[in-house]
């Protein structure tokens, strides 16, 4: 992770303004636009662009034919036939041109949607050896209405599909999105847990490295995958939009992976988890956020890659059909292992991962990082984090079984979900000979129960202790920085509950961001942004803690939490050493063999908590307890640092990290990146959340 400046030009003009004028904020469509009317409307906008593109065919039929006539009066007979011929091709390509940009676009049956389970197999014949490539994606953020598990809402979607687009690709390729926002509200892609080491700008988080890409608007994000492997995933980051289906899986392979891994495994598939609401994410939001509201929304159900099947009859006050929806099916070669690569991409929920029958399921890989193979007959995951794991085949006397993702609902506020949710996302285990799967269409489902023993209360992570990684790495002994983060959820004026971190709660400001504000500062030798630690000179600390640090610094996160709920907090850009985590208050430095303030070993021979810790990007403070992480500050620009269940986070329960002020210095924006940022304010808030004032003069 060694510190690297891709010197970027100047950018020519565009200034940006620091002044925010007063918002508007849209909500996107609301609960009640969940009937057909909006849905019809939907398809109706589409109908016009068919319409749009057949006249436009018309046109150029007819005026090819107006030329055509003209001809005949001009030249001889001689040359009908030829010319005949080049309409023909000239309709043929214009026909077959306009075949293909259809289907780039979402038209037809809604069903198409779903996006086929068969996309998140990982083939097997991938060249791991290839030469370094670019992979390039083409995105339209568009709104569908649509029924995952049977029930209609309206969503948020990369090109029409649920969920988004598998990219997959080796350590050392670029990727490339052009992504294009066709939606209402603006949005930005955050992509989870990789580096961005030396394109800060492309981590896309709105106010933090960008301004997001408002309605209508374009942008190309662009960066290369270096000194990092596995399993991750991409979200829109605005506000709670993720929620309202825009994510997706990103693998990446490393060259040597399959040494790495001590199970080998015959195949390799993705399994994206997440809670599931049925309202959209900017009216939960906006909910969440309303005076005397003391509790997150509560999801109503929950999705396996994208699926689940619930009956219709317990949703009377929803439009819903299920006779499209199915549930995963996963045929599985007997015998043999299999690697499942879980995802939690929800907004809310802990998952508890059982498979029937089925107790010994090593997990070898958390958040990008290798480990040496740990058993257990289950795994809990939270939002944003990240397990591989291994399941073998080896059953027999049956070969139908349940695998299955049950939320924790004992982490809600309530023990029941809402409107006769059901808490798990299931998916079906089928051991297919090899060949079989593919000509097997019997749909029995399994009558295995859940025997493992397992019935988890605790939305907390599996003691880090646990977990060996592969190679080790051990983590820096010397801390330049220790900082202590105090972390509760208040209540303050209006009685509006907002996430904090030593009483600051984030605001981020969408006309101009972080990034570019401290970018700015510096090239104009702005003194108080060559501010190191606690910048409270070029912040407002009560809406923008930032904390900055000078060359590569080792730095220390004790995380004291005062609230009742575990927090899953994920570092942008980041791996975190895990070293120690705990109920109560943290109990000093010296009581894990530290020195004071981090800075060293106490006893020198005595290496146990810097050993090979866990590193990992989502690490959870658990309810009135305490965790120490460090990290090496050597990747520069600024890092959001926020709880990952996305109610906390967007009231305000995050900071930032600002590294490598030395390199900063000599930075400029990208054009394009600055260039966003000149759409208007109410544009680029379109789908934030709403700001504190819009509550003031209402009845609490
Ligand atoms: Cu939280």
């Amino acid at each position: 992770m060694a510190g690297e400046c891709n010197y970027k030009p100047v950018r020519s003009s565009s200034p940006l303004s620091i002044h925010v004028e007063p918002s508007s904020y849209e909500l996107g469509p609301s609960p009640q636009d969940l009937d057909l009317e909006q849905h019809v409307g939907l398809l109706a906008r589409e109908k016009s662009e068919e319409q749009v593109d057949a006249c436009d065919e018309q046109d150029t039929i007819s005026s090819l034919e107006d030329s055509s006539r003209l001809t005949q009066t001009r030249i001889s007979l001689v040359w009908l036939l030829p010319l005949g011929s080049f309409i023909a091709t000239v309709l043929l390509l214009s026909y077959a041109l306009r075949l293909g940009q259809e289907s780039r676009r979402h038209v037809g049956p809604l069903e198409d949607f779903r996006r086929p389970a068969s996309e998140y197999i990982l083939d097997s014949t991938w060249d791991f050896d290839a030469p370094p490539r670019i992979r390039e994606y083409d995105w339209v953020i568009q709104e569908i209405v649509a029924n995952p598990d049977g029930v209609f809402r309206p969503m948020l979607t990369v090109n029409g599909k649920f969920p988004g687009e598998l990219i997959r690709c080796n350590e050392g390729d670029t990727i490339v999105v052009n992504v294009r926002n066709e939606a209402t509200n603006a949005t930005a892609l955050h992509w989870h847990g990789l580096f961005q080491n030396g394109t800060n700008w492309m981590d896309g988080t709105p106010g933090v490295t960008q301004c997001p890409i408002a309605p209508g608007g374009r942008f190309r994000y662009e960066f290369k995958i270096e000194n990092q492997a596995g399993t991750y995933f991409y979200h829109g980051h605005q506000a709670a939009q993720g929620l309202d289906g825009l994510v997706g899986p990103i693998i990446i392979h490393s060259r040597n992976e399959r040494e790495q891994q001590e199970i080998p495994y015959v195949s390799d598939r993705v399994v994206l988890l997440q809670d599931w609401y049925y309202d959209p994410s900017s009216a939960l939001l906006k909910q969440k956020l309303s005076p005397g509201s003391e509790s997150s929304p509560i999801p109503n159900g929950a999705l396996l890659n994208g699926a689940n099947k619930v009956d219709c009859a317990l949703h009377p006050s929803r439009r819903c059909d299920n006779s499209s929806a199915a549930l995963t099916t996963f045929d599985l070669q007997p015998d043999e292992n299999h690697r499942l690569r879980l995802i939690n991409t929800g907004a809310f929920a802990w998952f508890e991962v059982t498979v029937d029958r089925h107790l010994d399921l090593p997990v070898t890989e958390i958040d990008g990082v290798n480990v040496e193979p740990a058993s257990d007959s289950g795994l809990i995951i939270g939002p944003g984090q990240r397990y591989s794991m291994i399941l073998p085949a080896n059953q027999t006397g049956a070969d139908l079984f349940w695998f299955r993702a049950r939320m924790l609902k004992h982490c809600f506020s309530e023990n029941v979900l809402p409107e006769h949710g059901f808490d798990e996302a299931r998916a079906v285990v089928r051991y297919a000979p090899l060949g079989s799967a593919a000509t097997r269409e019997d749909l029995a489902l399994p009558d295995t129960e859940n025997d493992s023993g397992k019935a988890t209360t605790e939305c907390k992570d599996v003691a880090p202790g646990r977990y060996k990684p592969v190679p080790a790495l051990a983590a820096p002994e010397y801390a330049h920085k220790s900082w202590y983060l105090r972390v509760n959820l208040g209540i303050g004026d209006w009685r509006l509950e907002r996430g904090h971190l030593n009483g600051s709660s984030f605001r981020p400001n969408l006309k101009s961001p972080t990034l570019h504000r401290v970018v700015d500062g510096l090239r104009s030798s702005n003194q108080s942004f060559q501010l190191e630690g606690l910048n409270d000179r070029a912040f407002d600390l009560d809406t923008e803690l930032v904390l900055s640090h000078n060359g590569v610094e080792v730095v220390d996160v004790i995380l004291q939490n005062f609230d009742e709920g575990n927090h899953p907090f994920h570092l942008h850009g980041h791996q975190m050493f895990i070293l120690a985590s705990g109920h109560g208050y943290f109990p000093g430095y010296e009581s894990l063999g530290l020195a004071p303030e981090g800075k060293g070993l106490l006893d020198p021979s005595n290496t146990s908590v810097i050993d090979n810790p866990l590193r990992r990007d989502v690490a959870t403070v658990e309810g009135f307890g305490w965790l120490l992480i460090r990290f090496i500050a050597d990747n520069p620009g600024l890092w959001l640092f926020h709880c990952h269940m996305v109610w906390h986070g967007e009231s305000g329960m995050a900071m930032q990290f600002l590294s490598r002020l030395d390199m900063l210095k000599k930075w400029a924006v990208p054009e394009e990146n600055a260039r966003l940022c000149e759409a208007s304010t109410d544009d680029l808030e379109k789908g934030a959340p709403p700001k504190d004032s819009f509550w003031y003069g209402s009845s609490p």
